[in-house]
């Protein structure tokens, strides 16, 4: 029974050990950024804000990934209003309206238009994102609708929460631009551009105040018609 017992392979307190550093290594040199980001007018917390971390060209195979992402189209809004997704990526443009949209973008990081169409066949549209950059979405049917797709250079991108907040974890060591973007950044804005360190010994917070202008967007047009456009 002892001679089995030598013969058999178990867990043992030493494997737990391996298998702890096995697993840890793979995170090995990862940092986390944090952010805290208000109105530098207000004092606000500021959400739907984009924080990027632009590593070297010769990093970024290692935080590429082609995912698949959705802009809804719901009471006649872009739901998100921003959306983060990483150069390469598909994005769906559902339609839960039960109305016509059509869809587009003149943004010279992806100029496309979409069909007029309505729920039900939506999933059938999507585009995909192949250049970095902001794309501003619109609807043809309604000028008020107003949409952006963030294309990120890897998966080093981020949004804003309402509280003005976002955690980024998975950053790799060193020193590295963060870019801020915002729809209403006024441009020129002090705190867009900042040179972070990250090291794996305690996360890089970024306490940031941006200056915004006012939000100028149009308001939807008051629901007078029941046309199939409105
Ligand atoms: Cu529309």
């Amino acid at each position: 029974m002892g001679f089995a017992r030598l013969l058999s392979i178990r867990p043992s307190p030493t494997w737990a050990v391996f298998l702890f550093l096995a697993i840890n290594s793979a995170s090995v040199n990862a940092a986390q950024l944090r952010i805290a980001l208000q109105d530098a007018n207000t004092g606000q917390a500021v959400a739907d804000a984009v924080l990027e971390v632009h590593i070297p060209v010769a990093m970024q195979g290692d935080f590429s990934a082609q995912r698949e992402y959705s802009v809804d189209q719901i009471e006649k809004e872009f739901v998100a209003n921003v959306t983060v997704v990483n150069v390469g990526s598909r994005v769906f443009f559902p339609n839960s309206d039960d109305i016509l949209h059509h869809v587009y973008s003149f943004s010279p990081a992806k100029v496309f238009e979409l069909p007029l169409y309505g729920n039900g066949r939506s999933i059938d549209f999507s585009q995909i994102f192949d250049q970095t950059g902001v794309v501003e979405l619109g609807c043809n049917i309604h000028d008020w609708m107003l949409g952006y797709v963030y294309v990120a250079e890897t998966t080093l991108a981020i949004k804003t929460d309402e509280n003005g907040q976002a955690v980024l974890d998975g950053v790799p060591e060193g020193t590295y631009t963060v870019s801020v973007w915002h729809p209403r950044a006024t441009e020129g804005s002090p705190e867009l551009q900042h040179s972070v360190e990250f090291s794996d010994a305690e996360p890089s917070t970024l306490r940031l105040a941006v200056n915004l202008a006012r939000d100028s967007r149009l308001r939807r047009a008051p629901n007078v018609s029941r046309t199939r456009y409105r």
